[in-house]
């Protein structure tokens, strides 16, 4: 049996990525560890705020255990991608390795939240922890702490040092995650250097992709059935389902790995997929989420075997398909029944123990892409999206009912929920979507709907 995590020789850093977590180890890295040329691809990945993540990986030299967790059993595969397992504060390396020939491209997971878009699609400069950078970056007297500020400043050095163009993989769960990327990147840039914005607009890429792997957070059970199954310790395993989907569009003029040999799809129009991704998967975790949690549930399929959470899921499976225009238009056969009947089982998999509570994070975020489009979409066609809407409201209930939540906006959150009636839902739905929140019709539904999940009803 094999006693120690063993790979083959490290493969030379290509791709630099900002938000080592486990979904980046279950997707990104799986990914090129299995393409055909995965011998001249190697990682580099920064954590954001976790450098004990990256101390822990460094210590086992970038090699980890993927656990695939299937309804009928586990099976382990040690990574070997990642070449090197970097503390993000370490910005010196991170520019240093951005700017270095051999790289051809950045991947990005670092969470809906971390692109601070205001509701016009641009970078809010005036957020504080984007204002603080900002200002380092123009007295150049620190590290810049946002993710966006240590990429900009990287690219920077990647311009001084001549390097050549390259490619941004965002691979957050955003609609339209590559034009996100490009906006928040230049907006920063722009504001701190016109020059430099002008570079990256030339010579960088903005790759745009739809990204799926359920992966729970690892737990210290699942540390121990690495040891008991493989025999060696693992201090940094990562557990997904066997299921994966990576869907790319846009250029990679620095070259990229033969991700394809490991299913990757590249397309010309990305939209139809990523709605598909984002509304049917994500939007009902979302649901399950607040509503599931209201109703005393745990885990996704703890959630899904509920009768009330299911229906609620399927109308507003109902609702989102039929605004799933513009795939066959864009020659894409998006096969939804066989995707609805997918999902069922991936989120039946009561192996994999998916945290409702680790889904309702960032909710204020969350659903301006999961809820609001369809809602919206709904709206505009005169019906009523009252199955969007009842996320909404579950949500607004759970953030009342929470002992704690996390949100990049808990504090306005709270605020608006020392407010009563149709107030304080005009107040939350401002937090998500300013038109809606106008809409006195829209405020006035939504409040009907707040108390739908309650335990045990
Ligand atoms: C989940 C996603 O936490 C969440 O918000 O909806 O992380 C989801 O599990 C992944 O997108 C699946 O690919």
């Amino acid at each position: 049996m094999n006693r120690t995590l063993h790979a083959a020789p490290k493969p030379p850093v290509r791709i630099v990525h900002l938000g080592l977590g486990a979904f980046h180890r279950s997707h990104q890295a799986w990914f090129t560890s299995q393409a055909g040329d995965a011998a001249e691809w190697g990682i580099a990945a920064f954590t954001g705020r976790r450098p004990d993540a990256a101390l822990a990986l460094a210590e086992q030299d970038g090699l980890f255990t993927l656990v695939e967790r299937a309804d009928s059993g586990d099976s382990f595969a040690v990574v070997g991608s990642i070449a090197e397992a970097v503390d993000g504060a370490d910005v010196p390396r991170l520019a240093e390795l951005v700017a270095a020939p051999a790289t051809a491209m950045v991947t990005l997971t670092v969470t809906e939240a971390a692109y601070r878009l205001g509701a016009d699609g641009q970078l809010d400069v005036n957020a504080s922890d984007v204002a603080a950078d900002l200002e380092l970056l123009k007295s150049g007297t620190g590290n810049p702490s946002t993710p966006l500020g240590r990429l900009v400043f990287a690219l920077a050095a990647r311009r001084a040092a001549g390097t050549g163009p390259m490619a941004v993989v965002c691979c957050d769960n955003l609609a339209n995650n590559g034009t996100v990327a490009h906006n928040a990147v230049t907006g920063l840039a722009a504001a701190w250097d016109a020059d430099l914005a002008a570079w990256i607009e030339a010579n960088v890429s903005f790759v745009s992709t739809s990204v799926d792997r359920i992966t729970p957070r690892t737990t210290e059970a699942d540390i121990a059935a690495v040891e008991a199954a493989c025999g060696y310790h693992d201090n940094s395993p990562v557990v997904a389902e066997p299921f994966t989907n990576w869907v790319l569009s846009g250029d990679f003029p620095a070259g990229r790995p033969r991700w394809e040999d490991a299913g990757a799809v590249f397309v010309d129009h990305i939209e139809p997929f990523e709605n598909r991704k984002l509304w049917l998967l994500n939007g009902a975790h979302s649901l399950l989420a607040y509503a599931g949690q209201l109703r005393g549930h745990t885990t996704v399929a703890e959630a899904l075997a509920d009768a009330e959470c299911r229906k609620a899921v399927e109308s507003f499976w109902d609702e989102a398909e039929s605004n799933l225009s513009g795939a066959a238009a864009a020659g894409a056969d998006l096969q939804i029944p066989a995707y609805r009947d997918a999902l069922l089982a991936r989120f039946s998999n009561a192996r994999i123990a998916h945290h409702l509570a680790q889904i309702a994070m960032d909710g204020s975020t969350k659903l301006r892409m999961r809820a609001v489009p369809v809602l919206l979409a709904e709206r505009a066609q005169g019906r009523s999206g009252a199955a969007a809407a009842l996320m909404i409201a579950a949500w607004m209930d759970f953030t009342a009912a929470a002992e704690a939540f996390h949100d990049p906006l808990a504090a306005e959150v709270s605020a608006a929920n020392t407010l009563e009636g149709a107030e304080r839902v005009g107040a939350l739905l401002a937090l998500i979507d300013p038109a809606l929140a106008a809409d006195e019709a829209v405020v006035e539904f939504v409040a009907g709907l707040l108390g739908t999940f309650t335990a045990g009803s």
